[in-house]
């Protein structure tokens, strides 16, 4: 096997994949994302227009895939490791899947409109769309809080795809709005993913870029 993979360490949806690759130690190249020489952005453009990372290059079978989600159902397909982040089973794979669409749409969107709004130029911010961001994550946290009343993980007991999205969405979306004292399920799950070797390894190696992070002195209240 032979992948490279594009990705910027403190970025939410890169480190939604490197837990998927360290949960089976995946083997990997690192391609480090820089775009600050336009040569290196546009090398980027031309592996995908679209120039948003996570991206995984299969050298092998000379294949670029983008998204973090389909990036992680790659791996599982074609590099299979001990732990299955995506059921085999079509119904709870579906359920997996609504959860990882939940993360990426109602904790990691809004979060990033909320953190992205503070690098806006003066004058041009939103404020109503921060205030809807904001909304949006209040509905989910406390649909997440009643989800993870009785659960470990996202589905139940074993730890997958919806767990790779919820670790950085839900810890930077608590930087960013935070949970507050009430939702206590919703804090102790955030606890227990940080813990997970594959995402504290993934947050330790993000922590000397942490200064970039817009809300870093949240982010160090918060965490340390
Ligand atoms: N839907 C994409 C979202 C990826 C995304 O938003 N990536 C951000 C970094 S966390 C990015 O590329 N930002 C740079 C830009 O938009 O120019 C995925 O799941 O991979």
């Amino acid at each position: 096997m032979s992948l490279e993979f594009y990705f910027h360490p403190l970025s939410s949806f890169c480190q939604k994949v490197l837990i998927a690759l360290y949960e089976n130690d995946t083997p990997f190249t690192p391609r480090f994302v820089d775009f600050s020489g336009e040569g290196e952005r546009a090398d980027f453009l031309k592996l995908w227009p679209i120039g948003k990372f996570p991206l995984l290059r299969d050298t092998d079978k000379d294949r670029t895939i983008p998204e973090s989600s389909i990036i992680i159902e790659y791996l599982a397909q074609n590099y299979p490791g001990k732990i299955a982040l995506t059921p085999a089973d079509p119904d709870l794979a579906r359920q997996t899947r609504l959860r990882d669409r939940f993360y990426d749409l109602y904790v990691m969107a809004p979060m990033q409109q909320i953190v992205g709004d503070t690098l806006r130029p003066d004058g041009q911010n939103d404020p109503l769309g921060v205030r809807q961001a904001k909304a949006l994550l209040e509905t989910a946290y406390n649909m997440i809080d009643a989800d993870m009343a009785d659960k470990t993980w996202a589905m139940g007991e074993s730890f997958c795809m919806a767990d790779c999205a919820a670790g950085p969405a839900l810890m930077y979306a608590n930087a960013a709005s935070p949970f507050g004292p009430g939702r206590k399920n919703v804090g102790a799950y955030l606890r227990r993913l940080m813990a997970r070797p594959s995402f504290a390894r993934a947050i330790s190696e993000a922590a000397p870029y942490i200064k970039f992070f817009p809300m870093a002195d949240k982010y160090h209240a918060l965490y340390g």
